[in-house]
């Protein structure tokens, strides 16, 4: 498996927690680098574009509100097969799902505070990536 990048988002109640550190160390600690990363406050347009495949869902207004509710931290990891490696490091969507050791599992407060967004698909990471930082801002 060749290296790859994928987009990370740690939540608003994670930063309002100040658990930024620790959810990054889980990160490191499973091989991903981080090459890129900024602490943003979306606005609702913002939040709405991120989260545009989700516009249908029941849940959409909620998670908006939700995602502007408090700053953000979006990094860009790069690492072997690291869409996948984010995926099980960051657990199951609900909390109560996920496998111990994983940042849901040990961080998450319910489904929708989760902690943690990652890509979910090499083409959906690119499109993602691109979406939240300029070329310029891929620092390695
Ligand atoms: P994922 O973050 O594990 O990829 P998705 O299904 O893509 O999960 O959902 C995006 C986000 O929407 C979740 O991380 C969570 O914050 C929120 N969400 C998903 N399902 C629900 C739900 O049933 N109720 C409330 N919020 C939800
Ligand atoms: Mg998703």
């Amino acid at each position: 498996m060749a290296v790859e990048r994928t987009l990370s988002i740690i939540k608003p109640d994670a930063t309002e927690r100040n658990i930024t550190g620790k959810i990054i160390d889980k990160l490191e600690s499973a091989g991903l680098r981080v090459v890129a990363q900024k602490r943003v406050r979306w606005s609702q347009a913002e939040a709405e574009a991120f989260y545009g495949v989700h516009r249908e869902r029941p849940f959409f207004n909620d998670l908006v509100a939700f995602m502007t509710s408090g700053p953000i931290v979006m990094q860009v990891l790069e690492g072997e097969n690291a869409v996948a490696t984010n995926r099980e490091v960051m657990g199951a969507t609900n909390p109560a799902d996920a496998a111990a050791g994983t940042i849901r599992k040990e961080y998450a407060v319910n489904i929708e505070a989760n902690s943690v967004h990652g890509s979910d698909s090499a083409e959906n990471a690119a499109a993602e990536i691109s979406m939240c930082f300029a070329d310029s801002e891929l620092v390695g």
